[in-house]
């Protein structure tokens, strides 16, 4: 049996800690709020959470700058918290993902703080240095450029971020063992698998562009995750593979990740993270069917996901988050988690959750989004600026969770939160969702549900039949059943979808009962059992 079967069964949600849920009352979420919500995670039929960098870190990139891997983030809690955290979660069944950080420290790590100090310091080699900038990359923050100075030791060191985030030097083994260390101390604490930041960029090549994976990339990634001890983690690279990468990164026998994300829907008519898109959903339904059956032809695992910390909402940059958003939210659910692969669902995305509207820069904390002002203010007009920033910020899947209505949406007792709440909180929320006829949740909830309960969902093949003009079905069979799966992202339009003996079994839309000729207006999701034909 292959090995990643296994995590077809997996759901992963996504927890973004400092906006989930504050229990101590400092507008910070924390551990002990993630402790509190397990039965809602466990409720929606998730059986994995993945937690976005828990550990010591100055913050300048929201916990993506470690100072101590083997702390927790004191605003977040104790290390009794994160045990406590995951004693709970195994009592429900559900595992624990851990954000690895392994391409860069913070620049309050002990070893930089070391390193920077001269050059015969035994952490200087743990980073790259240059008495000149080695190649004119840029951070990927839009701040400038990768090489910052330092003066103690009149040296270039590399930032692939920002400049409180070093990279550090995969070729020296022993960064690598240090790694490995870490990897094996959060292994004995529970752990279950790893989302890998960025890993795709731990062997540099200096002299190509820096998301190239370098030429010891393979052999390192093997050392860290091939070993005995580490080799049953469920992993997950955040390494924009294409085709062939996910093959060498992920395939069978290769010690490697169990799996990687790719980008291709995500930055689909994108001229950059400000620039409002170019493109429809019907290019996203192509890139799907394309990747649904390029992972089965090469069987390797694959990531079935829209959202994440690092984007604006999917529903609002692609779909529609206005009159239509459940029906635009839950057809996009539809399609992206009945397919074949592991399901991760960002924290809000099952309440359809959705872009917020400010015109103030004091409303963001994002790097990339202060980086992106200081470059553009005084430039374009304020309204276009704001329209950009609104857009495209990272922010907006950051703002903190509403759960409710009152005061503090449920997320914090203190008078402010760290970062100002989702413009439309007071609409878009937990519990107004839950009294909604129309609810996001509770469809998310069925069709989880789905897919735990038919097993063509989670190991049946993935056959399909149309993907074009915004409009896409696809089969899901196994054994002798066979599933349809149908949504509609344009135009109202009548299709045969030419299987005359079907059942309906779920939609978004009630409406849809016809089962001779199909009707499907815009945002309809339905999946059909298909009978004898
Ligand atoms: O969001 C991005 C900037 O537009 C991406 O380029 C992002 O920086 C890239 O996907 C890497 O993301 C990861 O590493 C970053 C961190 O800021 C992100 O939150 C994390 O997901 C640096 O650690």
């Amino acid at each position: 049996m292959k090995e990643f079967i296994k995590y077809l069964d997996w759901v992963i949600y996504q927890i973004y800690p400092k906006s989930f849920c504050d229990s101590d009352g400092d507008g910070i979420g924390d551990l002990a709020g993630i402790t509190e919500k397990l039965d809602y995670i466990k409720d929606l039929g998730v059986n994995a959470i993945w937690l976005c960098p828990i550990f010591k870190s100055p913050q300048c990139d929201n916990g993506y700058d470690i100072s101590d891997y083997r702390d927790i983030e004191p605003v977040f809690g104790t290390m009794r918290d994160f045990e406590n955290l995951v004693a709970n979660a195994k009592k429900r069944d559900i595992k624990i993902i851990l954000d690895l950080v392994a391409n860069h420290t913070s620049s309050e790590h002990f070893w930089f703080k070391e390193a920077r100090k001269s050059k015969d310091n035994p952490y200087h080699d743990y980073y790259y240095w240059a008495k000149k900038p080695l190649n004119d990359w840029t951070d990927q923050f839009g701040g400038g450029s990768a090489w910052e100075y330092n003066e103690q030791t009149d040296e270039y060191y590399l930032h692939s971020f920002a400049v409180g985030q070093p990279d550090v030097n995969w070729d020296n083994p022993k960064v690598r063992q240090e790694f490995c260390d870490i990897v094996d101390f959060w292994i004995d604490k529970g752990v279950d698998g790893f989302r890998c930041d960025v890993l795709h960029l731990i062997s540099k090549d200096f002299k190509n562009d820096l998301k190239w994976f370098g030429p010891h990339f393979h052999e390192y990634v093997n050392q860290l995750f091939g070993r005995e001890k580490s080799k049953n983690l469920f992993t997950v690279g955040e390494c924009y593979v294409d085709e062939k990468q996910i093959t060498e990164l992920c395939g069978e026998g290769r010690g490697e990740l169990k799996s990687s994300f790719q980008f291709d829907h995500i930055f689909i008519g994108s001229k950059g993270r400000f620039a409002p898109i170019v493109t429809s959903m019907n290019e996203v339904v192509k890139i799907f069917d394309n990747w649904e059956k390029v992972t089965q032809k090469l069987d390797v695992l694959y990531p079935l996901f829209t959202d994440n910390h690092d984007q604006p909402w999917y529903n609002s940059k692609f779909g529609n988050d206005g009159v239509k958003r459940f029906e635009s939210a839950t057809a996009l659910a539809t399609m992206f988690f009945l397919g074949r692969g592991v399901p991760f669902i960002y924290q809000g995305q099952e309440v359809g959750f959705a872009n917020s509207e400010y015109g103030d820069i004091s409303a963001f904390d994002d790097i990339e989004t202060l980086n992106f002002y200081k470059a553009s203010v005084g430039k374009i007009d304020d309204k276009t600026l704001y329209k950009d920033i609104n857009f495209g910020s990272r922010d907006n899947s950051r703002r903190p969770f509403a759960w409710n209505g009152e005061q503090g949406f449920g997320f914090t007792s203190a008078e402010k939160p760290w970062l100002p709440y989702a413009t439309r909180s007071d609409r878009l929320n937990v519990e107004s969702d839950l009294k909604n006829e129309k609810s996001v949740i509770k469809y998310y909830r069925d069709l989880l549900k789905l897919r735990k309960e038919v097993a063509a969902f989670r190991y049946g093949q993935y056959k399909s039949i149309y993907s074009d003009d915004g409009f896409i079905a696809y089969l899901r069979e196994y054994d002798d059943e066979k599933y349809l799966v149908v949504c509609n992202f344009a135009g109202d339009r009548e299709v045969d979808l030419g299987f005359k003996n079907k059942k309906l079994i779920l939609t978004n839309n009630n409406a849809i009962l016809s089962i001779k000729k199909d009707r499907f207006v815009q945002y309809d999701a339905a999946v059909y059992k298909i009978l004898d034909e």
